[in-house]
């Protein structure tokens, strides 16, 4: 009798304290590992077992800790190696834009603002070439193609670079566009051939075999243009001619 006693009091003690403590008991193989003993001690009494059993759990949740403390540690100094290598990283990025900005512009500027008008908008296939361009309905001279140009918020077209100049010329070989000849900004002034829409005189040029063959006060071919017998490339014409050229204009940003 006295033994079911003392095993009905040793339960109930048990049984407070693990409702008191609230630690969730998990049965793995280290949990086992650890407390195998306790099993074996249950059996031959209680009271000690029971701070055994607390012993045991209070320490595997110290080593618990220790080892999280620990994983804690090793991640937040991952965290500060990871944050300095984005920092880096970052920098390197910002670097590496303006480096491709500095030889490739941004041109959705100009491709959203060619898409609120009758221009089209043509872009190289690196992307770092793009033209806004309008071509003119029908045979005009110099001064009427200017004035279709002014018309729509642009001019005759400047070429005054090699990639700008060849996206044009391929644009208009490729397409319907090739029958046609055209009027461009660029005039013989003042013994100069001067692009209109900024004054600057041509250092990159495109003439077409034998061309400017004039201008000549006589002849006075001072207008630059695309002429399709030319396959397009640069030849200069009269500025009242009439019969062939329409207007190339375009859109800057
Ligand atoms: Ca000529």
């Amino acid at each position: 009798m006295m033994g079911f006693l003392q095993l009905f009091i040793v339960l109930t003690s048990y049984t407070v304290v693990a409702k008191a403590v609230h630690i969730p008991i998990v049965k793995d193989a280290t949990f086992d590992s650890r407390c195998s003993q306790l099993l074996q001690q249950l059996a031959n009494g209680f009271k000690p077992h029971i701070q055994f059993a607390c012993e045991c759990l209070i320490t595997d949740l110290q080593q618990t800790t220790t080892d999280l403390n620990g994983q804690i540690s090793t991640l937040q100094q991952e965290a500060s190696s990871l944050t300095a290598q984005m920092v880096i990283a970052q920098q390197n990025l910002a670097t590496a834009v303006q480096q491709v900005n500095a030889v490739c512009p941004d041109t959705s500027a100009l491709q959203a603002s060619c898409s609120n008008s009758n221009y089209h908008f043509e872009q190289s296939a690196d992307g770092c070439t793009a033209i806004c361009f309008l071509i003119g309905a029908s045979s005009v001279n110099y001064a009427a193609a200017e004035a279709v140009c002014a018309a729509t918020g642009g001019a005759l077209i400047t070429l005054d670079n090699l990639k700008k100049n060849a996206l044009m010329i391929d644009t208009i070989r490729t397409s319907t566009l090739k029958d046609r000849s055209f009027w461009i900004g660029l005039k013989f002034v003042n013994n100069n051939w001067v692009w209109q829409a900024n004054g600057n005189q041509v250092t990159f040029t495109d003439w077409a075999n034998g061309e400017p063959d004039e201008p000549n006060p006589g002849l006075q071919q001072n207008c630059g243009s695309l002429n399709r017998v030319q396959q397009h490339r640069w030849f200069d014409r009269g500025c009242s001619f009439t019969t062939a050229n329409v207007a190339l204009c375009e859109i800057t940003m």
